[in-house]
Protein backbone atom coordinates (compact mmCIF):
# COMPACT_ATOMS: atom_id res chain seq x y z
CA UNK A 1 0.00 0.00 0.00
CA UNK A 2 1.70 3.22 -1.08
CA UNK A 3 -0.39 5.52 0.63
CA UNK A 4 1.01 4.22 4.43
CA UNK A 5 4.39 4.55 3.89
CA UNK A 6 7.05 7.43 3.82
CA UNK A 7 10.85 7.76 3.24
CA UNK A 8 13.06 9.64 5.45
CA UNK A 9 16.83 10.21 5.90
CA UNK A 10 19.17 10.99 9.24
CA UNK A 11 21.07 13.98 7.71
CA UNK A 12 25.38 13.52 7.97
CA UNK A 13 24.94 16.69 11.09
CA UNK A 14 22.30 14.01 13.01
CA UNK A 15 25.22 11.33 12.58
CA UNK A 16 27.71 13.64 13.47
CA UNK A 17 26.06 14.51 16.60
CA UNK A 18 25.52 11.26 17.94
CA UNK A 19 21.60 11.67 17.26
CA UNK A 20 20.55 8.43 15.51
CA UNK A 21 19.47 6.59 18.64
CA UNK A 22 16.97 9.58 19.70
CA UNK A 23 15.81 10.42 16.73
CA UNK A 24 14.95 6.91 15.78
CA UNK A 25 13.35 6.77 18.99
CA UNK A 26 10.95 9.82 18.66
CA UNK A 27 10.02 8.20 15.13
CA UNK A 28 9.14 4.75 16.89
CA UNK A 29 7.51 6.60 19.71
CA UNK A 30 5.21 8.52 17.01
CA UNK A 31 3.89 5.42 15.99
CA UNK A 32 5.74 4.36 12.63
CA UNK A 33 7.44 1.54 11.89
CA UNK A 34 10.55 0.59 10.45
CA UNK A 35 10.63 -1.30 7.11
CA UNK A 36 14.38 -1.04 5.90
CA UNK A 37 17.23 0.68 7.43
CA UNK A 38 20.99 1.64 6.40
CA UNK A 39 23.82 3.60 7.39
CA UNK A 40 25.14 4.74 3.90
CA UNK A 41 26.85 7.86 2.01
CA UNK A 42 25.14 9.49 -0.65
CA UNK A 43 27.99 9.88 -3.76
CA UNK A 44 28.30 13.49 -5.13
CA UNK A 45 26.17 11.91 -8.51
CA UNK A 46 23.55 10.58 -6.18
CA UNK A 47 22.55 13.84 -3.94
CA UNK A 48 22.80 15.71 -7.30
CA UNK A 49 19.97 13.64 -8.94
CA UNK A 50 17.90 13.15 -5.26
CA UNK A 51 17.78 16.80 -5.14
CA UNK A 52 17.33 17.85 -8.61
CA UNK A 53 14.18 19.61 -8.06
CA UNK A 54 16.37 22.31 -6.68
CA UNK A 55 18.91 22.48 -9.03
CA UNK A 56 18.07 26.06 -10.12
CA UNK A 57 18.22 27.15 -5.92
CA UNK A 58 21.01 29.54 -4.53
CA UNK A 59 21.59 26.91 -2.34
CA UNK A 60 21.77 23.62 -4.04
CA UNK A 61 25.99 23.33 -4.67
CA UNK A 62 25.60 23.97 -0.64
CA UNK A 63 22.83 21.17 0.16
CA UNK A 64 25.19 18.41 -2.58
CA UNK A 65 27.95 19.43 -0.14
CA UNK A 66 26.66 18.82 3.15
CA UNK A 67 24.72 15.75 2.03
CA UNK A 68 27.90 13.89 0.54
CA UNK A 69 29.53 15.22 3.45
CA UNK A 70 29.60 11.93 5.75
CA UNK A 71 27.11 8.76 6.86
CA UNK A 72 23.28 9.72 6.54
CA UNK A 73 20.53 6.77 7.94
CA UNK A 74 17.94 5.92 5.43
CA UNK A 75 14.40 4.39 6.46
CA UNK A 76 11.34 3.66 4.96
CA UNK A 77 8.49 4.08 7.55
CA UNK A 78 4.86 2.51 7.97
CA UNK A 79 2.03 4.27 9.67
CA UNK A 80 -1.32 5.31 8.53
CA UNK A 81 -1.38 8.62 6.80
CA UNK A 82 2.94 8.08 7.14
CA UNK A 83 3.84 11.30 4.67
CA UNK A 84 1.85 14.21 6.19
CA UNK A 85 2.00 12.52 9.84
CA UNK A 86 5.83 12.38 9.52
CA UNK A 87 6.34 15.87 7.88
CA UNK A 88 3.98 16.87 11.40
CA UNK A 89 6.45 14.80 13.31
CA UNK A 90 10.02 16.65 11.62
CA UNK A 91 8.79 20.53 11.62
CA UNK A 92 9.33 22.86 9.69
CA UNK A 93 12.17 23.10 7.03
CA UNK A 94 13.83 25.65 9.16
CA UNK A 95 14.04 24.85 12.20
CA UNK A 96 13.65 28.53 13.94
CA UNK A 97 10.20 27.96 12.93
CA UNK A 98 9.65 24.52 13.70
CA UNK A 99 6.74 23.71 16.46
CA UNK A 100 7.88 22.43 20.05
CA UNK A 101 9.06 18.81 20.29
CA UNK A 102 9.43 18.83 16.40
CA UNK A 103 12.43 16.27 15.62
CA UNK A 104 14.05 19.42 13.42
CA UNK A 105 13.46 21.60 16.84
CA UNK A 106 15.60 19.56 19.13
CA UNK A 107 18.12 18.29 17.04
CA UNK A 108 18.34 20.99 13.80
CA UNK A 109 21.35 23.53 13.45
CA UNK A 110 19.53 25.83 10.73
CA UNK A 111 17.73 25.77 7.39
CA UNK A 112 20.84 24.13 6.00
CA UNK A 113 22.04 21.39 8.24
CA UNK A 114 17.83 20.74 9.48
CA UNK A 115 18.86 16.83 10.90
CA UNK A 116 16.16 15.37 8.63
CA UNK A 117 14.30 14.64 5.28
CA UNK A 118 10.59 13.28 5.35
CA UNK A 119 8.66 12.89 1.74
CA UNK A 120 6.87 15.25 0.54
CA UNK A 121 4.13 13.06 -1.13
CA UNK A 122 2.92 9.32 -2.03
CA UNK A 123 4.70 9.69 -4.90
CA UNK A 124 8.03 11.07 -4.04
CA UNK A 125 8.14 8.56 -0.76
CA UNK A 126 7.81 5.72 -3.76
CA UNK A 127 10.52 7.35 -5.63
CA UNK A 128 12.93 8.31 -2.95
CA UNK A 129 12.43 4.50 -1.45
CA UNK A 130 13.46 3.18 -4.58
CA UNK A 131 16.60 5.89 -4.95
CA UNK A 132 17.76 4.07 -2.00
CA UNK A 133 16.52 0.62 -1.53
CA UNK A 134 15.68 -2.50 -3.59
CA UNK A 135 12.65 -4.15 -3.05
CA UNK A 136 14.01 -7.00 -1.41
CA UNK A 137 15.69 -5.02 1.42
CA UNK A 138 11.67 -4.01 2.75
CA UNK A 139 9.99 -5.36 5.38
P1 LIG B 1 12.02 19.90 3.28
O1 LIG B 1 13.27 19.10 3.57
O2 LIG B 1 11.39 20.47 4.50
O3 LIG B 1 11.05 19.18 2.38
P2 LIG B 1 12.88 21.36 0.92
O4 LIG B 1 12.52 20.14 0.11
O5 LIG B 1 12.33 22.68 0.51
O6 LIG B 1 12.51 21.17 2.45
O7 LIG B 1 14.45 21.50 0.94
C1 LIG B 1 15.29 20.38 0.84
C2 LIG B 1 16.54 20.65 1.64
O8 LIG B 1 17.24 21.75 1.09
C3 LIG B 1 16.26 21.06 3.09
N1 LIG B 1 16.02 19.92 3.95
C4 LIG B 1 17.51 21.83 3.44
O9 LIG B 1 18.57 20.97 3.82
C5 LIG B 1 17.85 22.51 2.12
N2 LIG B 1 17.31 23.89 2.07
C6 LIG B 1 16.04 24.25 1.84
N3 LIG B 1 15.90 25.59 1.86
C7 LIG B 1 17.16 26.08 2.09
C8 LIG B 1 17.70 27.39 2.23
N4 LIG B 1 16.93 28.48 2.11
N5 LIG B 1 19.02 27.51 2.49
C9 LIG B 1 19.82 26.41 2.58
N6 LIG B 1 19.36 25.14 2.47
C10 LIG B 1 18.06 24.98 2.22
Amino acid sequence: MVTNRTFTMLKPDSVEKGNIGAILEKINAAGFRIVSLKLTQMTTRDAKAFYAVHKERPFYDELVAYMTRGPIVAAILEKENAVEDFRALIGATNPAEAAEGTIRKLYATSIGENAIHGSDSDENAAIESAFHFSGTEMF
